[in-house]
């Protein structure tokens, strides 16, 4: 080749960089998935996973961060250093190369695999593209180079600028505030968070992450370290520090050698939830895929296996299911995928076929060693598989018998609930009654044309404390699905709620005014919330608001919700009125009930909405639940609830 061509050649790939380099920067979303505070963080993500891989080859075990006084931020680790020799066929340094051309980032290794993630591995060019400016310091053969950029673009050749002992390659960079146009200010946390994670899924390194930004009181900056020598089997002791385990040790396996490396921990406990994280080159994989595929196949195959062998199924009258196996189990998978699919919404499901029978496999193995070696552990956790799979039983026997009376046609109605006559669903209301009593004056009071009165008979049960079958054979739950005509649970989702046929789009609890009262209004509400979600998130979900005083003076007569509309209600009616405090629903004649509580015109309703479910969600496991102490507390704040004694 002579002189002429060469030089041709490298000013045409120079272009084509520089081309690259814009449509980053016309396009950030395409490389970085958004240009919010997600995109933002991915930027350290990618400069992060670059030493990362550095570290998995072997050649480094320091890496840290820091956000910086100005709110730049510099990553640092102690491998070899990015290499800073002319590269030939570009003609420049070979820094210059990974940091202004696109999807050259470590190419020129083929020792070391590059697989870690990052913004799917686009490179760290595309940090450099999508920052005011950047700079690369190379600590590499006893000598320190340095190069500088602007929106990618180098501001000079790579410079020797000292000697040094030591080896590693430093990256600082400032997010452009033209692309990150919502904030470039990183947040502790999550980056803290990711950091936390990265030590976990890559045992061995050591992580520092250092916040510049403020110092405490003692004049220091927020800092953490963060190492693990065990990895996943540590990661699960984390995740599980407040739940119970059934088991003595976390079951782990690392087949860090193999075609596809595979790396797995789990451990049961005794609750009744399955969580399961899956990862591909460090990044969650929300949606799951292929590798969560073959952990499912070789922990069902390798289970069922050692039950069925074990004699412990030979009584058992019905079949065991997949999720049967799942049941308290809480569990990480790994994998390292040289060229990964990625599909779904989100992009974070594992496409790649080859990857199932790997992973099933190694985890077959995995449990088969250790329930030999754990006879007693193993009998634990198929007994709990045992249980899991009668629980399962009784609570589809119940659903059952819930849905052959729903979907029986009108027949199927529970006697209790007096109907209304319209049939459009979006017209009828129906009223949930706490108590005979009171169910019969709104059986009285009602407009029949389209309310419907479904009076409940005293406490309903506390769904927060029962298992799932108690929940389907109690009468009163079961009134309230019948009288809705909703149906719940499919053999695929047995959580899935159907909500086409529901007979009446407001459904309102209408309890006393009292303590009692509103702790049955709870207890409904529980109900809903852990049953039929969708029927509050829908907006289908009421409270009715019964009055507290009669005011009353001649023919003159008034209502009053508290206390300072009863003394302006006397006061109108010259101060000498007579008041009366209703106790309960049971008080009200039918007319009165009408007129204040139930009249579309006069009432107020108030709609449960999930805004203030996302907090319920803590609250009513807290308060309904078993741990007593974070409910005393709770109590005691809110004495008006100080009744409540589930
Ligand atoms: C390829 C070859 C060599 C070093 C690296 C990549 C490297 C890249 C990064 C990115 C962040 N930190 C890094 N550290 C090293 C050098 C190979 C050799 O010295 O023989």
């Amino acid at each position: 080749m002579s002189e002429e061509i060469k030089k041709n050649n490298y000013s045409a790939d120079s272009i084509q960089a520089l081309e690259g380099m814009e449509h980053v920067r016309m396009r950030p979303s395409m490389y970085i998935g958004d240009v919010g505070v997600r995109g933002l963080h991915h930027l350290v993500y990618e400069v992060v996973d670059n030493s990362i891989d550095e570290a998995m080859g072997g050649h480094c075990d320091t890496i840290s961060v820091a956000i910086n006084e100005d709110g730049s931020v510099t990553v640092e680790d102690n491998g070899r250093g990015i290499p800073v020799d002319l590269h030939k066929k570009e003609g420049v340094s070979a820094l210059e190369v990974v940091m202004t051309k696109i999807g050259a980032g470590g190419k020129f290794d083929k020792d070391s695999y590059k697989v870690s993630g990052g913004l799917h591995g686009v490179g760290v060019s595309v940090v450099n593209a999508l920052s005011v400016h950047m700079k690369s310091t190379v600590f590499r053969e006893g000598k320190i180079y340095e190069q500088e950029y602007e929106r990618g673009k180098s501001l000079y050749p790579v410079k020797q600028i000292g000697e040094t002992d030591k080896r590693g390659t430093r990256q600082t960079f400032y997010p452009d505030d033209t692309i990150f146009q919502q904030t470039t200010e990183f947040s502790y946390d999550t980056l803290s968070a990711r950091m936390r994670e990265l030590s976990f899924l890559n045992k061995g390194i050591t992580i520092t992450f250092t916040d510049k930004r403020e110092v405490d009181e003692k004049g220091e900056f927020k800092s953490e370290v963060f190492h693990s020598d065990e990895g996943l089997k540590e990661y699960i002791r984390y995740l599980d520090g407040n739940r119970e385990p059934i088991i003595s040790h976390v079951i782990s396996m690392d087949n860090d050698k193999g075609e596809i490396p595979v790396e797995v921990a789990l451990i049961y406990n005794t609750s009744y939830s399955e969580n399961i994280f899956s990862y591909v080159n460090n990044i969650n994989t929300h949606e799951g895929g292929t590798h969560l595929q073959g952990f499912r196949s070789g922990l069902t195959r390798t289970l069922k296996k050692y039950a069925d062998a074990s004699g412990m199924l030979d009584k058992l009258k019905f079949e065991i299911s997949g999720d049967d196996f799942r049941e308290g189990l809480t569990a990480i998978i790994s994998v390292k995928v040289s060229e990964p699919q990625f599909e779904g919404q989100t992009k974070t499901k594992l496409g790649n076929r080859e990857v199932v029978s790997p992973v099933s496999q190694a985890v077959g193995e995995m449990l088969e060693n250790y329930l030999e070696e754990n006879p007693n552990d193993a009998k634990v956790i198929i007994q709990k598989v045992i249980l899991a799979a009668q629980a399962r039983h009784a609570a589809k026997k119940a659903r059952e018998m819930v849905q052959r009376k729903t979907v029986m046609g009108g027949g199927g109605l529970p006697g209790k609930l007096s109907d209304c006559s319209e049939q459009d669903p979006a017209r009828c209301e129906v009223y949930l009654v706490e108590g005979d009593s009171a169910g019969g004056t709104a059986k009285q009071g009602r407009d029949r044309n389209f309310q419907a009165i479904l009076p409940l008979r005293g406490k309903i049960l506390n769904v927060e404390k029962a298992m799932h079958h108690k929940v389907f054979e109690n009468e009163e739950i079961r009134n309230i699905f019948t009288a809705l005509g909703v149906t719940v649970g499919t053999e695929e989702d047995s959580k899935a709620l159907n909500l086409s046929k529901l007979r009446y789009h407001k459904v309102i609890i209408m309890c006393d005014a009292d303590v009692d009262g509103s702790h049955i209004s709870t207890l409904i509400l529980t109900f809903f919330f852990r049953f039929m979600k969708e029927l509050i998130e829908e907006g289908h979900v009421y409270i009715a608001a019964p009055p507290l005083y009669l005011v009353k003076k001649g023919n003159k007569k008034e209502y009053a919700w508290n206390d300072v509309q009863r003394d302006q209600a006397n006061e109108r009616m010259g101060g000498s009125a007579a008041i009366q405090r209703y106790k309960g629903l049971g008080e009200m004649n039918a007319e009165q009930l009408w007129e204040t509580t139930m009249d579309p015109n006069f009432r107020t309703l108030r709609q449960v909405n999930i805004d203030s479910l996302a907090e319920a969600d803590q609250v009513f496991s807290m308060l309904m639940g078993d741990e007593v102490p974070p409910r005393r507390e709770f109590i005691e704040k809110n004495a008006v609830y100080a009744n409540i004694d589930a």
